[in-house]
């Protein structure tokens, strides 16, 4: 069975040389940022010494498909298929027995984040040190259903934090649920997770159901979960740390500039306050953060999670789609392409519009079919190429509803693209653009056959 802790991956990444140990004193202003941008597609980095801080910091941890796939017990070729079976088989988490370690040391005085963790403040314009990789539990207000996701968490002085959710998120839809009943929203944040449960929090899943149950999917066990101390919610028992408190949809807080997964700094207008009263944590915690921007892990942990949720629904009305990526190129969110095989006419934009519809990032969707490789951007350029027909095979639709983080969005609106480039029925034989020029499949198959002899 996978562990639960991410220090168990650490330490496996550790032994096949795949973390690199910092031991030079860093600042966690802006230095660890940009350590971890000169190193963003590389090892680990795990900073020993940051300031005047005793808990180090580990950044670039999930930052490729190949530590994932490791990070999840899986070869490299099937993890599109383990993520989408997770997420069509979930498991429910179980409260553990007995203690847990993130509860080892428990902080429950008058709290100073920025005193008891090593926070980085990444860039140049963002307004303060912002937590990236916390984990957010909370419940909803009416119906008590659990919602588990990332938001990035600025500290403003003492125990107070801000965060800066998209409307449409759960965990805002929550807060603002418990504002409108006149009460603020319990949350928990658990800092330092293993990859299941952090793949688990990016998941595109209805409203009201929970993230914790694909973790589990992931794990091919239920996950393992403790009460916390000072509110009515469960976290990971073996997180490295947690924090205890409170968001408040009305209380408006400024951010100013924050950079977004396109690589620019956006100003979304005010986020939501909020404030921590208790601090859970390992004896020995590492604090996990995951560098923001355009950079590999940020853009990848949101691209994995939802081209398994598209093709699950995709599957489910068009069998004859057999993948979907989302494309670093298209930063992990707005670019997908789809495989499918042999689509009948139609069909190819029929998955365009379904994956829009479900994904209102999406604005750039491909169809290939299946004889593509569609994490080689060759072989995807080359279908095009030899498939596809502007007059045809095109979907252009303006006026759609664009994301707040599309980076050409105006007044919230963009033009989306379909692209289908696929073969047609009937296609076959000479000059159809399907038969492929090679010598005879004998005389192939025995140079294969002894080709070291050659
Ligand atoms: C590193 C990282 C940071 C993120 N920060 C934010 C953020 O600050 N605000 C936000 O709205 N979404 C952020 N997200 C995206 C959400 O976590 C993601 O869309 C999630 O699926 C939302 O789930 P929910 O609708 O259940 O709340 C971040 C994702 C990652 C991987
Ligand atoms: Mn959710």
């Amino acid at each position: 069975m996978a562990s639960q802790a991410l220090r168990d991956f650490l330490d496996t990444l550790e032994a096949e040389g795949g973390l690199h140990r910092v031991r030079r004193k860093v600042d966690p202003r802006f230095e660890i940022a940009a350590v971890l941008m000169e190193r963003m597609a590389g090892a680990a980095q795990f900073f020993e010494a940051v300031s005047e801080h005793t808990m180090p910091v580990v950044g670039n941890v999930f930052n490729s498909r190949d530590r994932l796939a490791r990070a999840l017990g899986v070869e490299r070729a099937a993890l599109h298929s383990f993520i989408l079976d997770a997420v069509r088989r979930p498991i429910a988490p179980v409260m553990q027995e007995g203690a847990a370690p993130v509860q080892d040391v428990v902080h429950d005085g008058s709290i100073d984040l920025a005193r008891l963790l090593p926070v980085p403040t990444w860039f140049e314009r963002e307004s303060g040190p912002y937590i990236t990789a916390g984990v957010i539990v909370a419940k909803d207000p009416e119906t008590g259903r659990r919602n588990i996701s990332i938001a990035r968490l600025r500290l403003d002085g003492g125990g107070k934090i801000m965060a800066g959710i998209a409307k449409n998120h759960h965990l805002n839809v929550l807060a603002e649920k418990a504002s409108a009943m006149g009460r603020s929203l319990p949350i928990a944040v658990a800092i330092g997770n293993c990859a299941q449960v952090l793949l688990g929090s990016q998941m595109y899943l209805g409203l009201g159901d929970d993230e914790y149950d694909v973790a589990g999917g992931l794990l091919g066990e239920p996950l393992r979960l403790v009460r916390c101390r000072s509110v009515d919610l469960e976290v990971p028992a073996e997180a490295e740390i947690v924090l205890e408190g409170e968001l408040r949809a009305d209380d408006l807080v400024p951010e100013g500039p924050v950079s977004e997964f396109h690589g620019f700094y956006v100003d979304y207008g005010p986020g939501i306050g909020g404030t921590i009263g208790c601090v859970t944590h390992r004896r020995d915690p590492v604090f996990q953060s995951i560098l923001p921007a355009f950079t590999p892990e940020h853009c990848l942990l949101g691209a994995v999670a939802i081209e398994a949720v598209v093709c699950d629904a995709l599957q489910r009305v068009i069998p004859a789609v057999r993948r979907v990526l989302v494309t670093d190129g298209g930063m992990g969110r707005l670019h997908a392409i789809i495989s499918m095989h042999r689509p009948r006419p139609g069909e190819g934009k029929r998955a365009i519009l379904l994956a829009m519809g479900q994904v209102n990032l999406f604005k750039l969707v491909l169809v290939v079919e299946d004889d593509i490789d569609i994490e080689d951007p060759r072989a995807v350029e080359w279908s095009l190429a030899a498939r596809f027909r502007g007059h045809d095979d095109l979907v252009v639709l303006p006026g759609m509803k664009a994301d707040r983080c599309d980076p050409v969005h105006e007044d919230l609106l963009v033009t989306k693209i379909g692209m289908v480039a696929a073969t047609r029925p009937g296609d076959g034989g000479f000059g159809s653009r399907s038969e492929f020029a090679l010598p005879p499949e004998a005389v192939m198959a025995k140079v294969r056959s002894a080709l070291g002899e050659y």
